[in-house]
């Protein structure tokens, strides 16, 4: 089928082809730059710790700040539209033999980022890192008992609030920072209220910190376990939720983070209507909290749905998180992006007031056989279309390739 004949598909329905590339084109995602290196980082060489874990041993991952921001660029300009990227502060870079520890370091250590981004007119957004650290003690940071620890930890959050600040006012473009912990026990704890508790302080000592709240959207990620880390974890979706809306700050979502029948989809209806902004991390969870790859699934395609229906494109920050070690990275990147965008455009491309005219009379027969329809409409040709416009090949595969050959293969 051709765009044209897609597009008359569609007009029947009484949907309009261009106005849904239209509405999705400008999105921005943030892209995490995580995939790139395995959640290694640049500031500590020890191994991924926090009950989160890549497997594979793909050969060429990127171990230099260059390397990476190479990576990056192929991987951008293999995904359509303009977005942000997403950086954790274990990829603060140093130079000079210099090192600062996590609860030292400064918006220096992150000006080759804000270079790299500014050269490319994206904006930044940042997370602390609270893992794969030797001040990590029996698997606790913010909530651990050592006051020591809190204390380190604490101060690595402000600083993280300045270097946010720091990225918003250098690039213009506020920066979402991501509060996520990997506190928790392996096993039965005998108190689960004290460890929240001191969370709890911890946040508020972190968030004491002046910052311009107009720059900095500080969000929270709750998670339901991890690995090492089953039976109890201090940043519940409970907890997370509550102190949310207690702070004034954002929750964030990770659809890896709940029990597998639970779905993020069927969540973000009830967070728009009691928070102005929300943040996602799209990821995909195979039987646990995996981070494969995200697919052009059932659940990306239904959180996207929920996202473009109810008009919040502009209240939902959109983030992706995944990491697989297994297959090339940079092709992990843009197929997983591309996917949420596809997501997108498949959410953009539903006949919604008929749909809801059909719920909202009762009639859930003619509800069923259309969204059955709807799955095989000419999605194809308009995402094709929606590539051509942007001047992007369907096909990455062979860009990709190529790369490998000429950089990735020529890697220790
Ligand atoms: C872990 C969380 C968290 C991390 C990143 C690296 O389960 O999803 O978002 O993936 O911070
Ligand atoms: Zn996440």
């Amino acid at each position: 089928m051709s765009y044209h004949e897609a597009k008359l598909a569609y007009a029947k329905l009484g949907v309009d082809t261009d106005e849904a590339i239209n509405k999705i084109k400008s999105v921005p995602l943030s892209l995490h730059c995580w995939q790139g290196d395995d959640v290694a980082g640049f500031d500590q060489r020890g191994p991924l710790s926090g009950g989160i874990q890549t497997t594979g041993n793909y050969p060429g991952k990127a171990t230099t700040p260059e390397e990476l921001m190479a990576d990056l660029d192929l991987a951008f300009k293999l995904i359509p539209g303009k977005h942000k990227l997403n950086l954790h502060a274990s990829y603060a870079i140093f130079e000079n033999g210099e090192f600062a520890d996590r609860d030292e370091i400064q918006p220096k250590h992150f000006k080759k980022w804000v270079n790299y981004a500014k050269e490319r007119g994206m904006g930044l957004d940042f997370n602390p890192t609270f893992f794969s650290h030797s001040m990590v003690k029996d698997g606790l940071t913010l909530s651990s008992p050592d006051p020591i620890i809190r204390q380190f930890w604490v101060e690595h959050g402000k600083r993280c609030l300045k270097i946010s600040e720091y990225f918003a006012e250098e690039l213009g473009t506020p920066c979402v920072m991501n509060i996520w912990i990997p506190d928790g026990y392996k096993d039965v704890p005998a108190d689960r209220l004290s460890p929240r508790a001191r969370f709890k302080e911890s946040l508020d000592e972190i968030l004491s910190t002046p910052y311009d709240k107009s720059k900095v959207y500080v969000c929270l990620e709750s998670k339901v376990f991890g690995i090492g880390v089953e039976s109890y974890t201090v940043g519940s979706s409970e907890f997370c939720m509550s102190y949310v809306s207690q702070k004034g700050i954002m929750p964030l979502m990770d659809n890896g983070h709940y029990h597998p029948t639970e779905m993020v989809s069927d969540k973000i209806s009830a967070m728009l209507l009691f928070n102005e902004k929300i943040a996602l991390h799209i990821t995909r969870p195979v039987r646990w909290d995996s981070d494969h790859v995200v697919l052009f699934d059932d659940e990306t395609k239904e959180i996207a749905k929920e996202i473009v229906r109810n008009n919040a494109l502009d209240r939902i920050f959109i983030a992706t998180d995944f990491f697989d070690a297994s297959i090339n990275r940079i092709s992990a990147w843009v197929t997983g992006a591309r996917n949420v965008q596809k997501a997108l455009l498949f959410a953009a491309l539903q006949p919604n007031k008929k749909l809801k005219e059909c719920q909202d009379s009762g009639d859930m027969t003619a509800l069923m056989v259309l969204q059955e329809d709807l799955k095989t409409m000419p999605l194809g040709d308009v995402w094709a279309e929606y590539l051509n416009q942007q001047n992007i090949s369907s096909d990455y595969l062979e860009s990709i390739r190529q790369y490998e050959k000429t950089v990735l293969e020529a890697r220790a």
